[in-house]
């Protein structure tokens, strides 16, 4: 699939610190400096469903591990990024029953509308962009691998993973089997069907049901399961034990549990280094999310003529892990600090830079603390807005450092 077009990105003449992560499984912090040296660091983050998009919560997770892929350029690594599309699966289908519009139709659509918003918000684009449906050879090579590992069986034509065939099974997430349970039941499993070995067994082929769409594959002709698509994708295109699978906190478990289940079942290492997961965000008081349809979209702003900057501004104050909830009063705050933003930089001189510079990329690296990083850039642009023409206090060369660490290291291109 085509990905969208990236921004401009501008080269840095100080370099930032190693990016630590926080890693979801160990619970600890992890310093991620490529394993071979002067190779790419390897992010795969999960893409969108292509339908209701983009609304803020997606926006401001893309954006989150927008900031790692800036964080790792500005440490001196090149970054390897994949991403997918999930153009079939349960919920989009449903969607188009539901409004009588083809499923490819509304996938293509919305998949369109994603990429102009992430190229609005400056967020940098995969190098493999990859949809569900042009994966399924590789989903099933991956299940024909399963099966011979004895790791798959079938309930009525469907094939299930076992998950008890991941000796690690359950350590990406950490959570009890009465929490994987509920969890699997609300996201998409089926703890509760007849047939199956264990509650959590997960299906990785769904044989063809009428009126839905199927391909035809070894097993029958179906449609791949929605964990074993990332868990192909990720090892086709960043090999084993890449540094960070990211994604929203909601994807904890199942969804990259088991990704990472069917992976170390064939490889026997850990399917990533780190497990990284964006908080959620809300409104209304509560999630925001397609099935509850509380949803504010980046286009909706972007039409409403609001400089998609203060979006990315708005979505920046809060620290990517937090679980936070919108306000539109948020949206007027990034619109008036912007304005200040420019008006100190086009003072020219200004407050020292170097310390800003220093400090926004020590924040970002330190598990991308944006809101760290902005107060930081608050402070310069209150001391050049007061010490606007004390020529002696000030840097000649302010203004321009400070708005390419923006621009460098947290998106915002003034
Ligand atoms: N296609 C799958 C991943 S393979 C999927 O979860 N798609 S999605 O469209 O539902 O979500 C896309 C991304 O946005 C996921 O990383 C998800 O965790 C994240 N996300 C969804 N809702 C929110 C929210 N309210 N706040 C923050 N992130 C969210
Ligand atoms: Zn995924």
């Amino acid at each position: 699939m085509r990905a969208w077009t990236g921004p401009d990105v501008p080269s840095l003449d100080v370099r930032g610190p190693e990016v630590a992560l926080h890693d979801t499984a160990s619970g600890k912090a992890v310093t991620l400096v490529p394993v071979e040296p002067g190779t790419p660091a390897r992010l795969y983050v999960c893409g969108i469903t292509p339908y209701d998009a983009t609304h803020l919560g997606h926006a401001a997770t893309y954006v989150g591990f927008d900031l790692l892929q800036r964080a790792w350029r500005n440490a001196g690594h090149d970054v390897r990024y994949v991403q997918n599309v999930t153009d079939v699966d349960d919920p989009l289908l449903e969607r188009a029953e539901k409004v009588g519009v083809p499923w490819e139709q509304i996938a293509d659509r919305e998949t369109e509308l994603f990429r102009a918003d992430m190229t609005a918000l400056r967020v940098l684009p995969p190098d493999v962009y990859l949809g569900a449906v042009e994966s399924i050879p590789l989903v099933v090579a991956m299940i024909e691998k399963l099966a011979e590992a004895g790791a798959t069986y079938a309930v009525d034509g469907d094939v299930y993973y076992r998950v008890d065939a991941d000796a690690a099974f359950g350590s990406e997430s950490g959570y009890d089997r009465e929490t994987m349970r509920a969890l699997f039941g609300e996201r998409g499993g089926d703890p509760d069907r007849p047939g199956k070995e264990d509650p959590l067994d997960c299906v990785v082929w769904r044989a063809e049901r009428p009126g839905e769409p199927s391909w035809e594959s070894p097993f029958g002709p179906g449609r791949p399961g929605w964990h074993v698509e990332c868990a192909a994708i990720a090892l086709e295109h960043l090999g084993t034990s890449f540094d960070v699978q990211g994604g929203g906190s909601d994807l904890t478990f199942p969804h990259h549990e088991m990704c990472a289940g069917h992976v170390q079942t064939l490889t026997q290492v850990p399917f990533a280094r780190v497990y990284s997961h964006a908080g959620m965000v809300g409104y209304d008081g509560e999630k925001m999310s397609k099935s509850k349809g509380n949803l504010v979209f980046v286009s909706a702003l972007r039409n409403a003529e609001i400089d998609p900057m203060a979006i990315r501004l708005a979505l920046m104050r809060h620290h990517f892990r937090a679980d936070w909830e919108w306000h539109d009063t948020e949206l007027f705050r990034a619109v008036d600090d912007l304005e200040r933003f420019r008006k100190a930089v086009a003072v020219g001189a200004g407050a020292p830079a170097a310390p800003v510079v220093t400090e926004v990329l020590a924040a970002l690296a330190a598990d991308l603390d944006a809101p760290r990083a902005l107060a930081a850039v608050d402070g310069w642009v209150d001391a050049t807005l007061g010490t606007a023409g004390l020529a002696d206090t000030s840097d000649p060369h302010a203004a321009a450092s400070v708005l390419t660490v923006l621009d460098a290291a947290l998106g915002l291109r003034l």
